[in-house]
């Protein structure tokens, strides 16, 4: 048995649709060495994306699975996880990732397949979710991440948090507090996830040995709180 060597880094790929912001986060704390994993890859499912800039400026490797080059689900599916495994990867990251994957996918990254969502699952599963939390009235609002499974954002969750919605928010007043605790949540996941201390068993969540019977809630920023 090789000795793991406590230097190493976890190989990850991301796959971002859009502005990147979790990802560049991801790489800000991979580069101060906070985070031990080391980033091989962006892949986009869309050209031009500024996800793709970010890859590029951090010497990762900027691919793009284009959507449209595929028109059956499951044939992009498949060319995605080509791109990926390339990387061999210990674990692929969804930041901001806008296609849903079909369920050989996800079979096949299973316990290594981690997703960010804007809302706290299980409420507001699916997109639009600071507009619907805006048109229900709810007094608060947040983030979850959670492992992928095969039915949508329905997962189980490891950790959130919870933000307040402030009377006169906006769709993009809430959009930008949760995504600041975005960019704080999903590095700390990760972070267990690339020291062994967080795995997926039998669709529960094993942080350091214990099942978790909810997901752990990390406090939010003292001004978003
Ligand atoms: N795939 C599976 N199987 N399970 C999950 O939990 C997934 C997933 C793929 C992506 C991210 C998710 C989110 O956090 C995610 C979780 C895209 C859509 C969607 O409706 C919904 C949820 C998420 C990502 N996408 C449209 C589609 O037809 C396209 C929308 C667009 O291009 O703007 O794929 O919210
Ligand atoms: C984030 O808020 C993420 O939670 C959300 O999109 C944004 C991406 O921002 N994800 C989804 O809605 C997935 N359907 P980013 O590209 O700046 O990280």
């Amino acid at each position: 048995m090789p000795v793991p060597n406590p230097q190493d880094k976890l190989a990850v790929v991301v796959l971002a649709s859009g502005e990147g912001t979790n990802l560049q986060a991801i790489l800000d704390c991979a580069a101060t060495g906070e985070l031990p994993v080391k980033v091989h890859a962006v892949i986009s499912d869309r050209s031009g994306t500024p996800a793709l800039q970010c890859a590029r400026r951090a010497d990762a490797a900027a691919q793009i699975c284009a959507a449209a080059d595929y028109p059956e689900r499951e044939h992009y599916d498949a060319a995605l996880s080509r791109h990926i495994d390339q990387y061999k990867p210990g674990l692929v990251v969804l930041a901001g990732f806008m296609r849903i994957l079909g369920g050989h996918f996800v079979d096949h990254y299973r316990g290594r397949l981690l997703n960010i969502h804007p809302s706290l699952l299980p409420k507001y599963r699916g997109l639009h979710t600071h507009r619907r939390v805006l048109a229900a009235g709810d007094r608060e609002h947040g983030c979850s991440v959670h492992f992928v499974t095969r039915t949508l954002d329905s997962g189980p969750v490891i950790a959130q948090i919870k933000v307040k919605v402030m009377p006169g928010d906006s769709e993009d007043t809430l959009r930008a507090r949760v995504l600041r605790q975005e960019h704080r949540l999903y590095p700390e996941v990760i972070g267990w996830f690339a020291r062994g201390r967080l795995r997926l068993d039998d669709s529960h969540v094993v942080l350091d040995g214990k099942r978790l019977q909810s997901p752990v809630m990390l406090p939010a920023q003292e001004q978003d709180q």
